[in-house]
Parts: structure tokens; C-alpha cells; sequence
């Protein structure tokens, strides 16, 4: 009566799209910096990350590779609470991702957007990233909805800061957190590698977006509310004076300055359980 016994072991069973809003989401988060976080608790809370911040959904196949890009110096506490609150929602959002820490090495004047630019090159080593999310270290979501992966359009997330009493300070505000797939920042040329010390390279970017034919799109003002953890200027990040006369100017220099321009030093690759840490040289202003 028996069929002859098969020695086959079943096939592993194709996952299906992972779906467009994820059960099992929390929706509004309480967020707050007073209680004391350490990396070892941060490390034990997340044992399912894999070396150098590594994670994918293990229950269904999802629709974007996604490289958080976040610009770092000297801002280890901030990075602690970053990875404690996001690689939960992380995962709950069913996002496939890795997270890229680019440290500028030396004191000099600080780049935020070489720094971004220099996160795309190094994480597109490491796996074929299709979708790219640049996130400031002090920044944390206030609602799982937010979903951190690509949109067709540039993608803007951090809409409604505390900082900003929960309101989009202007309408061509992109600071904060933003996320473009590799074709739309390919197609801007990247972000510039010449504005140094704090402001105005955010607004540049929204003028690449504009001017490339694009639009940002947003979520809902509810869902895209934030928490940025409260700090002083740090040194050698000084608001730079060219920003103004520099943001009327992007439609001539976005063609030569961006990802077509970028030149830096890699110093460093190294593996954490929660991120990859990239240290490099980029230099000084003229
Ligand atoms: C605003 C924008 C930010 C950027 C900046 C102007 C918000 C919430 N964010 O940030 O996206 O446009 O203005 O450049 O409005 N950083 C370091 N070490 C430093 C300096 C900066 O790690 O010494 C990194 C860090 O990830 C930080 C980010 O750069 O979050 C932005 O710098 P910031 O937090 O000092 O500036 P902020 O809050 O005015
Ligand atoms: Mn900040």
C-alpha cells in the first residue's frame, strides 16, 4: 500500500511579498532619553540583528534592500538610544536593512552631506542596496506607521520634530531624516560635498529634487512625528555663513559637486553586532 519511501527534503517554501502595512505594528511610541541605556542591554535586546547591523524579515520577502546612512562624530550616546528604539521598529516594519555609521575622523569642520555620500558608496559595497536612508544619530520616531523604506518619490520622514512644536517648519524643509532609492539619488547627481559646518546642505538637496523634475513626498503629519534628543552645537560644526548664496546656486553646481565629484579616505571597516562602523577622512574647506 506504502509509496517507496523518498529521501527528499521538502523544498524550502517561497515567501510571499512581505505586505504593504505590517501586522503587528504599535502605532504611537513613548520616546524618551532619561532612563540610562548601555550597549550591552541595547546588543541583548536585539539578538537577532547579525553582525554589522544586518537584518531581514525571516516570514516574507521584502520589496526594498535598505541602507540606513547616519553621519556620525563623537556622539555615542545618541547612537545607543538610536539603536535601542529603531532596530525594534525596524523589524517590526518587516524592513530589510543594514546600519551604516560614517565617523568623520579629526577635528575639522564637520560635513554632514559628504558624509551622506560617502555612506552610499560604502554601503553598496557591502550588498545591492536599491533604497537609501539618511537619518541625524538624535532622531527617533514616534509612530511605527512611519515605514522606513522607498517611496516614488524622495522620501522626507521627520515631518513634525518636537523641536519644531510638531509642524514642518517650511515647505521645502528636508533636514532630519529623508530616503531616495539608488535611482533617484543617481539621478541628483547625490548630495554636496562642499557645504561645511552646519545648515543650508538639506536645502540644497530639496533643490536637486525639484529641479530634477521630482517631488517630495511625506506622510501623514500624525504619523511622521519625532523626537530628536536635545544637545548643544557641537564644536567644529559652526553655522556656515555661505548657506544662503550657496542654496541659490544648486542648478550650477549640483552637475559637477555630488556623487560624480566625491573623493575621501577610507580609514576603517568595522563589524558591530548592531552597525557597521566606517571611519574616513574628507578633508577640509578651501
Ligand atoms: C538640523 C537637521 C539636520 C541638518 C542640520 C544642518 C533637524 C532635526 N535636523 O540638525 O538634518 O540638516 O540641521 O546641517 O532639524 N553630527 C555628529 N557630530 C557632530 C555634528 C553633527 O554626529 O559633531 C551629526 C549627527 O548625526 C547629527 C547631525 O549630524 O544629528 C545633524 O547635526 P545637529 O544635530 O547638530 O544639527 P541640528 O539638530 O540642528
Ligand atoms: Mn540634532
Amino acid at each position: 500500500s506504502a509509496q517507496p519511501e523518498t529521501n527528499q527534503t521538502p523544498s524550502p517554501k517561497p515567501l510571499l511579498p512581505c505586505p504593504e502595512m505590517p501586522p503587528g505594528l504599535v502605532g504611537r511610541l513613548l520616546i524618551e532619553f532619561s532612563s540610562l541605556m548601555t550597549m550591552e542591554r541595547v546588543q541583548k535586546e536585539n539578538p537577532n540583528v547579525t553582525e554589522g547591523g544586518r537584518y531581514t524579515p525571516p516570514d516574507c520577502r521584502p520589496r526594498w534592500k535598505v541602507a540606513i546612512i547616519i553621519p556620525f562624530r563623537h556622539r555615542e550616546n545618541h547612537l545607543k538610544y538610536w539603536l535601542h528604539y529603531l532596530h525594534p521598529i525596524l523589524r517590526r516594519q518587516r524592513i530589510d536593512y543594514g546600519v551604516y555609521i560614517i565617523n568623520q575622523l579629526g577635528e575639522d569642520t564637520f560635513n554632514r552631506a559628504k558624509l551622506l555620500n560617502v555612506g552610499y558608496t560604502e554601503a553598496l559595497k557591502d550588498a545591492e542596496y536599491d533604497c537609501f536612508i539618511f537619518s541625524d544619530v538624535d532622531l527617533i520616531p514616534m509612530d511605527d506607521r512611519n515605514l522606513y523604506h522607498c517611496y516614488d518619490q524622495p522620501r522626507h520622514f521627520a515631518i513634525a520634530m518636537d523641536k519644531f512644536g510638531f509642524r514642518l517648519p517650511y515647505a521645502g524643509y528636508f533636514g532630519g531624516v529623508s530616503g531616495l532609492s539608488k535611482k533617484q539619488f543617481l539621478k541628483i547627481n547625490g548630495f554636496p560635498n562642499e557645504y561645511w559646518g552646519w545648515g543650508g546642505e538639506d536645502d540644497d538637496i530639496y533643490n536637486r529634487i525639484t529641479l530634477n523634475g521630482m517631488k517630495v513626498s511625506r506622510p501623514d503629519i500624525r504619523i511622521g512625528r519625532y523626537r530628536m534628543i536635545k544637545h548643544e552645537r557641537d564644536k567644529h560644526n559652526e553655522p556656515n555663513p555661505q548657506r544662503f548664496n550657496k542654496i541659490q546656486n544648486t542648478k550650477n553646481t549640483m552637475k559637477k559637486d555630488g556623487i560624480s565629484s566625491l573623493t575621501y579616505r577610507l580609514v576603517q571597516v568595522k563589524r558591530y553586532p548592531l552597525y557597521t562602523n566606517i571611519s574616513v577622512e574628507i578633508g577640509k574647506p578651501p
